[in-house]
């Protein structure tokens, strides 16, 4: 039996380094490794089960192409020559016939390292196609407010958190998606520290808090304002650090603090008067309060300025220049890679961009060229995407030539004209870099592909070498290609020698403790004349959005997403074990709300809105208060009742980074006859 180092590379936070037992190619054993010191030894439920995902006997094996309708899912094996062949005349004829704008590839992070995840894109790229504004259905809202307040620059060192008097889960179901962090506050509770969570869902984490504050969905940034006027109010700010790390303080003080008493915040946030008083007095009291900023709060129409007006506090007490104070969104502004060689090896400097969240419109409805060709690797759209009924008469079109890459039969390969079996983490070699730590590591492939399955790295090569495309990463090993990452790397990074990572061990590097602004003043921007010039509000405030006013009115109920404990959105849908534990899809309804709807837990329900319909199991319970359903998880439409829960989501985008807001959705629930 061999014992091999390497990363966990789902789409997490964490980034656990993991060791694993492999014995004649198969793996045996998935275990966090004892010796990273903030994964610590321990992988999530999730990834204790990865042998499971590997060797799942719902894998793709060979090449396949469509011999039915599109999302029938008859398909017949055929060679990976025979694959190759055809989609490089294919993508041939099309670019001869009208151009390469007329071919999209679709790949995102999906639980690979930095080369197999944008060596795909890279070489779109390369060939001058319509490209992907990838990541508007996850983080482009929140990076985006992030970055108009702090600038790129990476948050807080969740391993500081250790040394905080006060820590706040705000939007962040730590248990489920943090689990590390959650594993430091444990300890750090013992010593008298509390945990605070702001959350609309008495998550896990909100349940085992000291304090869960059960506030409106969508009305955080009421609730930072409220906490600001307070501290000002009662002379709690820190007017030095404000003078010299900040813009606009003043103006928003004079402008939108004013207008944000305690009492006007309890009736917007639905939280008591007194408890707005309580949470801002333990922040102005606290010297190193650490806020962990989920993201869930921002995917909504005016999740920027949610985000915006949390990521201030921090400046306010000073609480940005101390260590274990401050806040953590992500860590990856200040991790300064180049990884331009894998995402944009050559090709024009603009084409033109289909934003990731509005596959199924674009599809349908992009014009000169319309889209002829798509490439989907690592992505699931047809579950994830918001509005997957449009995603979905999109990737039925006739006249398109689709090509899915991926480990499973999804719900998008469906629909695709050629699957082709992917390869998963276990069995490539990649650069790894967290995006919740400071951590970087370079790791082996456990085991081989497995059956038939290439890597992306291989495909997006082989691609490449036939459509005549020669820059140098399509002819590179792994081991070749990350060192160019480094290649005019500044700061902790620039300090590791890539050359020291081919031990397969995590290296550490994290920016200096205060923390370092970007933005173009240099100050942490509560005015911000970027958000000016593009006509939206410059400072942070919280306002009424008038569409969601409007479908508030219609219908009775608002959606709240989250992830699911036991499924990273569908990727784990090939592990039999983890989908029983997280059960058949539901969702979730306040006793009140099922009982004036005659529903009882556990009943098949039918949950819709002008969008669609669908239907799942109702759970009734008061983790979430009237007024919400709460549904966890995207899950394929086939283990529902009926459906997935995007399609009744609009493809509307945020307001700041061209996010979905997928919890800007009104509906109804009744009972399914
Ligand atoms: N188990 C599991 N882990 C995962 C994933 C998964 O699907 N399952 N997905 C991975 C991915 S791709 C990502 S991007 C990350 C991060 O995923 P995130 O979406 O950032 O997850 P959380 O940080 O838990 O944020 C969701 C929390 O925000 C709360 N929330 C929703 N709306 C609001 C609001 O208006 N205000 C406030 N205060 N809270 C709100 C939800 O109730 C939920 O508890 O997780 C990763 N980890
Ligand atoms: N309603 C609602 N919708 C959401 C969210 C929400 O909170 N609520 N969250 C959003 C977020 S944060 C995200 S990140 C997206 C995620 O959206 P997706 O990226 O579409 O989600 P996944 O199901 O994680 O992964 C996609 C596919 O990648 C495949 N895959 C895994 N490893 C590999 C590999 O090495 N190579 C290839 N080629 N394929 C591989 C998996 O089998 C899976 O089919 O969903 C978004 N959708
Ligand atoms: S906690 Fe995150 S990084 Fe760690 S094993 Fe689980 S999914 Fe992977
Ligand atoms: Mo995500």
């Amino acid at each position: 039996m061999e014992t091999i180092r390497v990363v966990c590379a789902h789409d997490c936070p964490d980034m656990c380094s993991l060791v694993v037992q492999v014995e004649n190619g198969s793996v045996l054993r998935v275990a966090g490794d004892p010796e990273q010191p903030f994964t610590a030894g321990f992988a999530c439920a999730k990834v204790n089960r990865d042998a499971e995902l590997v060797h799942s006997p719902d894998r793709l094996t060979t090449p396949l192409r469509r011999i039915g309708a599109k999302g029938e899912r008859r398909f017949a094996p055929i060679t990976w020559d025979e694959a190759l062949d055809e989609i490089e005349t294919r993508w041939r004829a099309i670019i001869a016939e009208s151009g390469p704008l007329a071919l999209l590839g679709y790949a995102y992070s999906a639980h690979q390292g930095q080369i197999n995840r944008h060596i795909v894109n890279g070489m779109f790229h390369a060939l001058g196609a319509t490209r992907l504004l990838a990541g508007t259905v996850c983080d482009s809202c929140c990076e985006t407010a992030w970055e108009m307040t702090l600038g790129p620059v990476g948050g807080a060192d969740p391993e500081s958190v250790v040394d905080s008097d006060l820590v706040i889960a705000w939007g962040a179901d730590l248990m489920a998606v943090n689990v590390h962090v959650w594993a430091l506050l444990e300890k750090l509770r013992k010593t008298g520290v509390q945990l605070v969570v702001i959350d609309p869902r008495r998550s896990q984490t909100a349940a085992r808090s000291d304090w869960h504050l059960q506030i409106n969905i969508g009305t955080d940034a009421a609730l930072a304002c409220g906490i600001a006027h307070i501290l000002q109010r009662d002379g709690l700010l820190d007017r030095a650090y404000i003078a010299a790390n900040t813009l606009g303080f003043e103006q928003w003080s004079a402008e939108v603090l004013c207008d944000f008493p305690p009492a006007r915040v309890a009736e917007i946030t639905g939280l008591a008067e007194a408890d707005i008083e309580r949470l801002a007095a333990m922040y102005g009291a606290a010297k190193r309060p650490f806020i962990r900023l989920g993201e869930g709060m921002t995917r909504l129409a005016r999740g920027g300025q949610a985000l915006r007006a949390v990521a201030v506090l921090p400046a306010l007490t000073g609480a940005y220049g101390r260590r274990g104070g401050g806040a953590l969104l992500t860590t990856a502004g200040s991790m300064d890679f180049d990884f331009s060689s894998v995402r944009k090896p050559s090709g024009p400097a603009t084409t033109r961009l289909v934003n990731h969240s509005l596959l199924g419109r674009e599809l349908l409805e992009m014009r000169d060229p319309p889209l002829r060709a798509l490439f989907i690797a690592a992505n699931n759209p047809a579950v994830t995407c918001p509005d997957a009924n449009r995603v979905r008469q999109g990737l039925a079109r006739q006249d398109l030539f689709t090509v899915v890459h991926d480990p499973f039969m999804t719900d998008t390969a469906r629909y695709a004209d050629i699957v082709l079996p992917a390869a998963t983490y276990l069995e490539t070699e990649d650069f790894y870099r967290a995006y919740g730590s400071y951590y970087v590591q370079f790791a082996p492939a456990a085991v081989p592909p497995q059956h038939q399955s290439w890597t992306n790295l291989r495909l997006a090569q082989e691609l490449a070498r036939r459509m005549g495309l020669t820059d140098e990463v399509f002819s590179l090993p792994q081991r070749e290609i990350f060192p160019r990452f480094f290649e005019g790397a500044t700061g902790a990074v620039g300090r590791i020698d890539p050359a020291t990572l081919l031990d397969h061990r995590p290296a550490k590097a994290a920016p200096p403790e205060a923390q370092a602004f970007a933005t173009p003043s240099g100050r942490l921007e509560i005015f911000s004349a970027q958000l000016a010039a593009e006509g939206l509000p410059p400072l942070p405030t919280w306002q009424p959005d008038a569409q969601e006013v409007e479908d508030a009115a219609r219908w009775p109920l608002r959606l709240l997403t989250a992830p699911s404990f036991f499924q990273p959105h569908t990727a784990y849908a090939g592990v039999a074990f983890l989908r029983g534990r997280e059960g058949e899809p539901f969702c979730v309804l306040h006793p009140q709300d099922a009982a004036a709807r005659g529903l009882q837990h556990g009943q098949a329900v039918r949950l819709f809105n002008d969008h669609g319909t669908i239907a799942l199991r109702l759970h009734v319970a008061d983790e979430v208060k009237p007024g919400v359903v709460l549904v966890p998880g995207q899950r394929p439409a086939g283990e529902a009742r009926a459906g997935t829960i995007n399609m009744l989501c609009g493809d509307r985008l945020t307001d700041m980074g061209a996010g979905a807001t997928y919890q800007s959705t009104f509906l109804e629930v009744a009972a399914l006859v």
